[in-house]
């Protein structure tokens, strides 16, 4: 299914201390000869032979650290692909390496295992819609035991978190019946937010939109437009920043990812409206701006976002992925793989890999073998492609 890793080149970035600099663009190139990608061992799906590209900008961001300075991730090469999917949005990795993804609008649950694409099933009570369907999933951290895939959903009234068992029958895979487990998260033809993710506390975050409801978001008890903080059974976790309450950070437009770094602080992506998507790192009771303010205007009372693109055709980031301390973004609009070096709670410049290659791309993730999962939408029929990444 894959080529075999390749050392990877260094970059031929620039970097810049002021946002205000222009942008500059560079491109290189690299062939995989027919050759060696005979000599890999190539799966079913998987028809990737020859150019690999990537192009790099150093775009404006609305905060650098030190770490702007200092050198950016190399780029990744791509390791193979997995063809037949349709609007693809979130994948998980079983303990034994399958790959379980939502699909959004057939509300199916797809899985790849040893390079082959099956289907796990369709889950109930789904009804899509514009940017609503099936989106997010969340594996258990204790899925060994209890067997829980979690969902995050467009339901007939709301947005809904439901778990399902997935029983091992042999080689074969069964979906049981959908649990919720928490309901009533605002839904609306756009800003549903999705992204669900068991934390290194053991505990489920979710990102979720305004709804369209511009009085949600700096309403603590309301649920649009959050980043909530939940137990496995769906209850408000403990600790959290308002009591008794689910909401972990407000003022959130449309969260739509989720992940840690090393030293285990929450970072999510979110996007803006006609300006300003925004990186932002986040604290418990944090309330990051929106509708009042976007990016990083130092508002009191207000966090700023740590990376900021002014323009959202450049990024629309969805889905994040830290590996180490590098934060991995899908960009859909933007049609890219952002990448951005993380300095402790600062942020480095952002470079950009394969503009306009793929698509757009909803999602990352890091996969038990170290490679990162990209989901294209909007390509019919979508894909996910298979990175190395550098060492
Ligand atoms: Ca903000």
């Amino acid at each position: 299914m894959l080529l075999p890793r390749r050392p990877a080149k260094r970059p031929q970035t620039r970097r810049f201390k002021s946002w205000r600099v222009k942008t500059w663009r560079f491109k290189t190139w690299r062939w995989h000869s027919a050759a060696e990608a005979r000599a890999a061992v190539l799966a079913v799906a998987l028809v990737f032979l020859s150019a690999c590209t990537g192009s790099g900008t150093s775009p404006p961001t609305g905060q650098q650290g030190s770490g702007a300075a200092q050198g950016a991730p190399g780029q990744p090469t791509v390791a193979g692909r997995i063809d037949g999917l349709q609007v693809p949005w979130s994948t998980v990795y079983l303990p034994d390496g399958t790959a379980v993804i939502s699909e959004r609008d057939t509300a199916q649950l797809k899985t790849v295992s040893g390079g082959r694409l099956g289907t796990l099933g369709k889950v109930p009570g789904v009804v899509p819609g514009g940017e609503g369907g099936l989106l997010g999933l969340a594996l258990s951290p204790d899925f060994a035991r209890d067997r829980y895939l979690y969902a995050y959903f467009t339901a007939a009234a709301d947005n809904r978190i439901a778990r399902m068992r997935l029983a091992q029958h042999g080689d074969r895979l069964e979906l049981g019946s959908p649990e919720p487990v928490f309901t009533g998260i605002p839904k609306a033809g756009t800003h549903n937010g999705g992204r669900i993710r068991f934390g290194p506390d053991g505990f489920l975050y979710v990102g979720t939109g305004d709804s369209q409801r511009r009085e949600q978001p700096q309403d603590k008890m309301a649920l649009g437009g959050k980043i909530l903080r939940l137990t496995a059974d769906g209850r408000p976790a403990p600790g959290n920043p308002f009591g008794g309450n689910p909401v972990y950070s407000l003022g959130h437009r449309n969260v739509q990812g989720l992940a840690w770094d090393s030293a285990g602080r929450l970072w999510a992506s979110e996007f803006g409206p006609d300006v300003n998507d925004e990186l932002n790192l986040i604290v418990p009771g944090g309330n990051y701006g929106w509708p009042d303010v976007t990016g990083a205007p130092h508002r009191p009372g207000f966090l700023d976002a740590k990376v900021v693109w002014p323009s959202t055709a450049e990024s629309s980031p969805s889905g994040l992925e830290i590996v180490g301390n590098t934060a991995y973004l899908g960009a859909l609009r933007g049609q890219r793989l952002w990448v951005v070096p993380l300095h402790g709670e600062t942020a480095g410049t952002p470079v950009s890999y394969f503009t306009g290659m793929y698509g757009r791309i909803r999602n990352v993730s890091l996969a038990p073998d170290g490679r990162l999962w990209l989901l294209s939408n909007g390509q019919n029929p979508d894909f996910a492609l298979i990175l190395d990444l550098p060492r």
